[in-house]
């Protein structure tokens, strides 16, 4: 008797190793991209990729002096991988997680999920992102890119583990010389951002929710008074019909396209919330064409899923049929017909209420296309379906205004899914744990493949305080997605809400931002092209120095601009700054002395163009440019600056110019040439405010752009 425990608790303990996988296959996949598989029976059945943008293709082994093997083993029967790292290598991306910037010693699961009031610990957010990029002493980088859409723990306490609830996976390793080489690469394999409407990066106001629409009117209205630069009113779920989406309340919305026509007429851009649940009724248009479609998610013995969220009873369309994506793009043709500007995916995990796993069942039935592996339970489409949903609201904006490029944002989303839609960390809450975590998720995300994210700023959850709204907007406002938002029954929170000190902050932060939209907007370009995401971790400027590795409160914009941070309630400490000159300047008048703003600071050798302060983006056109300089030991600076018409598509035909802007200091004169480099638009002749940063001062220079400015030390 005693015998036979024994042996059962062997067995179990066995059962519980990890056992290696020998042999694994390696392929060469292109220049510094190498997939690895299990097996050969495992590579033989690999489902299509939900993220890569196109299948890779093999081309032979993987190059002799291949650095990095990874094993494949099983962790308690399921399987996993393990990549050892280097000594001293530091850990990023994951996407996003709460927490800090470097993520060694950290686990996560990548598991979509309605993390309403998550905090530090929370293991799962509303995105999953299985990527990790690791950063060797010697400044050298790799990624590593477990291919599957499955639940997976991405476990980084002993160098990378991956270990999955699901089939067995692919993992692709990218090498690279810098940390930006992979995150290049990265966007070559999931794809980059399509260029967002210049609209999209002004600052937006939300909240849960604006109505009636009087209220939207007001808020707006006060924005317009109190003279802070605003893009965009969004409508929370309180605009619709008993929260039928695609319909408006008739009575607190009685005339939608008023009400957009009105906000346009200030200069605004409006986004409207959309669910995935829809509400089972047989009087609601969306409900009946997609019955006719037979479009919903069915239950594992084929009858269609019903599940509660805000309508009450909700069937829920199953994006992985190009048939239902195709219908719920066609309903945008008329909604956005209203004056509707941009689209709010949320809920799209998908949230189900009621229930505890917080979502659908697993073995609920996914009628998938073939190109996306055919039929399968939800367990191997859960991680995609807010993605796939984002897919189909893009391509419908599309469809329904070819001529302006759509703006999607999405809560929940996977590996890839930049190429639809933009990002906000979901329901935070106003503390100050939260204020500081808001820069390194948008750090990580970009490093995962996603350039445009931001948090609520002020916080969803709780009240939070003055000076707490302050600090945030101060840094939140130079995010490369800005929005203000928080829940419903919470305190207001629009910048004039905590009374005129923090509004005046507000102003300064907002005003900032919209100078420096031509530079955002350049680096959006950047984004789009290279997949490099605009708000950049400190150890961009040099990826050998440690100190840089773990500094997560403050931010690049770009190589040249740093943006640090106050994210505590106390005095900032003192800033961890790369080699090199940074030069802390201001951008208008008044933002060097209000603390609680972040310090702006120019590194040699750049230069940041910059423009005027508008109301919108859309005011006035950038017809006058400031040139901020800061010259390297040598006398030089170069900066680029990308314009075009701000939507639409005639950049795709050369509608669009890139002027290259250089200093150089030639004996006692320091000469500012303009030069389009790129596009067919012709060269502006603007003025020119040209700003030189030097240790003890400022010295200025005016001209214009069609001619050297010449100036005198
Ligand atoms: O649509 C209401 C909210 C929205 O404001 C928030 O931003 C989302 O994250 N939504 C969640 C649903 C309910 C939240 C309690």
């Amino acid at each position: 008797m005693i015998r036979s425990r024994l042996v059962l608790v062997c067995l179990a303990l066995s059962a519980l190793a990890t056992t290696a996988i020998a042999r694994p296959i390696a392929e060469s996949c292109g220049n510094g991209i190498v997939r690895f598989h299990a097996s050969a029976a495992a590579r033989d059945a690999m489902p299509p990729s939900l993220c890569l943008i196109e299948p890779l293709i093999a081309t032979g082994p993987a190059p002799a002096d291949w650095r990095i093997h990874p094993e494949f083993t099983r962790v308690k029967g399921r399987p996993s991988v393990h990549i050892p790292i280097p000594e001293g290598t530091d850990l990023y991306g994951t996407g996003e997680v709460p927490g800090p910037l470097r993520r060694n010693d950290t686990q996560v699961i990548a598991w979509n999920f309605d993390a309403y009031g998550w905090d530090e610990r929370t293991p799962h957010l509303y995105q999953s992102h299985p990527w990790v990029l690791a950063l060797r002493p010697d400044g050298t980088s790799f990624g590593v890119l477990a291919d599957t859409s499955h639940r997976c723990r991405i476990d980084l306490t002993d160098g990378i583990r991956i270990t999955l609830q699901g089939p067995q996976f692919p993992v692709i390793i990218v090498e690279g010389d810098t940390p930006q080489d992979v995150v290049r690469t990265l966007g070559r394999l999931t794809g980059t951002m399509p260029l967002p409407p210049l609209w999209a990066l002004g600052y937006h106001q939300c909240r849960y929710s604006y109505t009636p629409d009087d209220r939207v009117r007001e808020v707006a209205d006060e924005f317009r008074a109190r003279g802070l630069p605003c893009d965009v009113m969004w409508l929370d779920i309180d605009y619709m019909d008993e929260y039928r989406c695609f319909t408006f309340h008739p009575l607190d919305f009685p005339d939608p396209k008023g009400l957009t026509d009105e906000l346009h007429a200030e200069g605004f851009h409006v986004i409207s919330i959309i669910d995935p649940g829809i509400k089972i009724d047989p009087n609601y248009h969306v409900y009946t064409t997609g019955q006719a479609r037979d479009a919903w998610v069915k239950t594992r013995d084929g009858r269609d899923y019903v599940g509660h969220v805000w309508p009450g009873a909700c069937v829920f369309p199953d994006f992985t049929r190009a048939d239902t994506r195709d219908w719920w793009a066609g309903l945008y043709g008329d909604f956005l017909a209203y004056g509707i500007d941009g689209v709010w995916n949320d809920m799209n995990e998908p949230a189900v209420f009621n229930v505890d796993s917080k979502t659908m069942a697993l073995d609920n039935r996914h009628r998938a296309d073939p190109e996306l592996g055919g039929p399968a339970p939800h367990a191997r489409y859960h991680n995609v379906y807010g993605m796939l949903m984002a897919r189909a609201t893009w391509e419908g904006c599309l469809q329904a205004r070819p001529e302006r490029r759509p703006f999607v944002l999405s809560r929940a989303n996977h590996l890839g899914g930049q190429r639809y839609a933009a990002c906000w960390t979901g329901d935070n809450t106003a503390n100050w744990s939260h204020v500081d975590m808001s820069i390194s998720q948008v750090l990580n995300l970009g490093l995962s493949g996603q350039p445009f994210s931001g948090p609520d700023i002020g916080g969803f959850c709780g009240p939070g305080n003055g000076k707490q709204f302050a600090r945030w907007m101060g840094f939140g406002a130079l995010l490369p997605f800005a929005r203000g938002h928080t829940g419903k029954g919470n305190v207001d929170k629009e910048p004039w809400s905590f009374g005129p000190g923090v509004e005046e902050t507000c102003r300064l932060a907002l005003e900032r931002r919209y100078r420096l939209l031509p530079h955002l907007y350049t680096l959006m370009r950047e984004a789009a092209e290279t997949g490099l995401p605009p708000a950049r971790p400190l150890f961009f400027t040099d990826a050998t120095d440690p100190r840089l590795r773990s500094a997560d409160d403050a931010f690049l914009l770009g190589d040249g601009l740093l943006v640090s941070c106050n994210t505590s309630s106390g005095r900032a400490p003192e800033p961890v700054l790369p080699d090199g000159v940074w030069r802390a300047f201001s951008l208008v008048d008044g933002d060097g002395a209000d603390l609680d703003l972040p310090v702006l600071m120019l590194g040699e050798g750049h230069v940041l163009p910059v423009g005027p302060i508008m109301q919108w983006s859309g005011e006035r056109p950038l017809d006058e440019l400031e040139l901020v300089v800061c010259l390297d030991e040598d006398g030089r600076a170069e900066g680029i600056l990308y314009e075009d018409a701000g939507d639409g598509y005639g950049y795709r035909d050369g509608e669009y110019r890139v002027t290259r802007y250089t200093v150089r200091q030639r004996g006692g004169l320091t000469v500012v040439t303009s030069d389009v480099i790129e596009g067919n638009w012709a060269q502006a002749k603007r003025p020119l405010t040209v700003r030189i940063l030097t240790e003890d001062g400022e010295r200025r220079a005016e001209g214009t752009e069609d001619e050297a400015i010449t100036i005198r030390r």
